[in-house]
């Protein structure tokens, strides 16, 4: 009720905070409690949302589940060894009820929610030179101030809808995959239209296949789609996995990828063609993304690549019967994991089915929609609804929306016009006292997140905790600094195959966006030593007063 939560009461103009979060998923509960419980600073939380949760609030389609393994798509030891121990997953990979379950949990559990204002959604924030103060304007029409401003806004939280002739006309039913009813949508006898194949698409297809009296799936880049292997986990797998948490998580803060696996000391093509494919089957057998790891080289040389590629392309056509289809379904205009590889859990077997068609919207695009349905240059698709599993505009669209302007009143946008300027993508010259959890130009993305997340936040948190005790007021990157982490961004990216993809990686997915990789692909454990270091020495590269 209001009255045991004082962030929901009214409109508070002018209330100062020491800190302001936005957002109530992973990054802004765990940030939250670190501020609050362990500095006792004043924070407030602005979330438009109705609950906390962020992604696993907003993706209820069906389907949808996590595909980094339960086990540790969580909380670590960090935030509590107890709740590690207690808390039980009932499958591999979670389903997104349970996943907001586990969120739910924690806000509860840690008492987050009292300083939570759900339902409400920050529309600017301008920082004040004169005070040295950030000021967030709400939706309902409140502002507070604050010292420090930290986005914890998510990374694919700006939905894209693209912009379609005539799709105001359809007279049907039109999703997206982001913004799916709570309530949940029943497909039985509609002839369904699902517009994208990403990792969205490949959880929802099989489901509403299932329901459906016919799917069109309008498929415009096929993905390589990684065996999932989803299932309930045994007792055994469950002990094992407690008994050694704590080593679980140290690992997955050193790997590159905030995974737990083994990294690969082997070049693809140093073994012999029967070695090579022995090694791929059996990481396709133990599912997720261990087929990434199974050689050093693949997002390096293209050779190398192409042997994971075809491996994944034959898994393709012996599972698809129409050899027609299965051709349409095997990527062949980018390297295996340039783009996000969707997992999979039945999707190939889907296109076995008499009640689904796929649709090459490459050839044949997408020209308009029409009040009955989706018509592509070769035809009309007649159907009672849309889903659009058009994914995101990443890593920059949803701050953007945010109205941030920094010194001077320049905005994010306009200081970013040409892609992302940041040091260590967490901060952003112009914009004194503003922290970026997985920003871009951080490995974000490119990681198991909560691991992402859980580093930024400590490292925000050990931040402001040194600038108290050194009674300094604003911080903020040099120029310098923030030109050199932009070089050596470009400088490791380029050294990978990664631009070879159009991607939402590289913004490839929004027109107009401006070409880049958004994330940092140096690795989870080297870009944790490299933040170490700036911190060690007194914040290098940033000016303090
Ligand atoms: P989010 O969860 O996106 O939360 C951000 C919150 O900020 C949202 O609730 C939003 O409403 C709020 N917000 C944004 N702007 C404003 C504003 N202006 N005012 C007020 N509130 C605002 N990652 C993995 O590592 N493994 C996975 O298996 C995985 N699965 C995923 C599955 C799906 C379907 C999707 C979409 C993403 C997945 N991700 C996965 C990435 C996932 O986004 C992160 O793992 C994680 O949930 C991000 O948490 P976050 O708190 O940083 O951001
Ligand atoms: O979005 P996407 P998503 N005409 O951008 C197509 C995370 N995630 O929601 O590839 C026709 O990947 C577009 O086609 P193309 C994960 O990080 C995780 O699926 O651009 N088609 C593409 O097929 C993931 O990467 C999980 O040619 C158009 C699709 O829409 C990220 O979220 C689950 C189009 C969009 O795919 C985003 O995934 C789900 C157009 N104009 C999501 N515009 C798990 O962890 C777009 N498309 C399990």
């Amino acid at each position: 009720s209001a009255q045991q939560n004082p962030a929901a009461t009214g409109a508070e103009p002018g209330t100062e905070f020491d800190a302001v979060l936005v957002g109530a998923g992973f990054s802004g509960l765990y940030m939250l409690h670190r501020l609050r419980d362990a500095l006792g600073l004043s924070v407030r939380v602005f979330e438009a949302a109705d609950d906390v949760g962020g992604t696993w609030y907003w993706n209820r389609y069906p389907g949808a589940r996590c595909d980094s393994e339960s086990y540790f798509y969580s909380f670590s030891d960090r935030l509590s060894e107890d709740l590690l121990q207690e808390w039980n997953w009932s499958e591999r990979f979670a389903a997104q009820p349970e996943i907001l379950r586990y969120l739910q949990h924690v806000a509860d559990r840690f008492d987050l929610r009292r300083d939570i204002r759900f339902g409400t959604r920050v529309t600017a924030a301008d920082y004040d030179e004169a005070t040295n103060r950030w000021v967030i304007s709400t939706d309902d029409g409140g502002w507070v101030t604050a010292k420090f401003l930290i986005t914890a806004v998510g990374c694919l939280s700006a939905v894209n809808t693209p912009n379609f002739e005539g799709r105001d006309s359809f007279r049907g039913e039109q999703y997206h995959t982001a913004l799916w009813p709570h309530e949940g949508v029943d497909f039985t006898g509609k002839r369904v239209a699902v517009i994208g194949t990403g990792a969205t698409a490949v959880q929802a297809i099989p489901e509403i296949a299932e329901q459906a009296a016919h799917v069109y799936v309008l498929q415009r880049t096929p993905n390589y789609d990684i065996a999932g292997g989803n299932g309930p986990l045994t007792e055994e797998y469950v002990r094992e996995t407690k008994a050694k948490y704590k080593d679980i998580w140290q690992r997955t803060r050193e790997t590159s990828f905030g995974f737990p696996y083994d990294a690969p000391d082997r070049a693809a093509l140093s073994v012999s063609e029967e070695e090579r494919q022995r090694i791929y089957e059996t990481a396709w057998a133990q599912g997720g993304f261990r087929i990434g790891l199974t050689f050093n080289d693949l997002l390096i040389d293209p050779q190398a690549n192409e042997t994971a590629s075809e491996f994944v392309r034959d898994q393709i056509r012996a599972r698809v019967r129409d050899p027609e289809v299965a051709e349409l379904l095997a990527p062949k205009d980018h390297p295996f994991f340039t783009k996000r590889p969707p997992l999979e859990n039945g999707y190939y077997e889907t296109f076995n089915r008499d009640n689904v068609t796929l649709v090459d919207v490459r050839r044949s695009p997408i020209e308009e929609i029409t009040p009955t349905g989706v018509r592509t240059r070769d035809g009309e698709y007649e159907v009672d609804a849309i889903v659009f599993a058009t994914g995101f505009d990443a890593m920059t669209g949803t701050l953007f929306k945010m109205g941030i302007s920094g010194r001077g009143g320049v905005t994010l946008q306009e200081k970013w016009d040409q892609g992302p300027r940041t040091y260590l993508g967490v901060a952003t010259h112009g914009f004194p006292n503003m922290f970026m959890i997985t920003g871009p130009q951080s490995p974000s993305v490119l990681s198991n997140m909560p691991v992402s997340i859980e580093q930024h936040a400590d490292w925000i948190a050990d931040c402001i905790k040194y600038m108290h005790e050194h009674k300094l007021d604003k911080i903020e990157p040099l120029p310098e600094a923030e030109d050199d982490w932009v070089e050596h961004h470009n400088a490791v990216t380029q050294a990978t195959l990664l631009p070879m993809a159009n991607s939402w990686w590289v913004g490839a997915n929004i027109p107009g966006k401006p070409r880049n990789l958004y994330p940092y692909v140096g690795g989870v454990g080297n870009y944790r030593k490299i933040c170490e270091e700036v911190a060690a020495h007194g914040y290098d590269g940033f000016g303090m007063a």
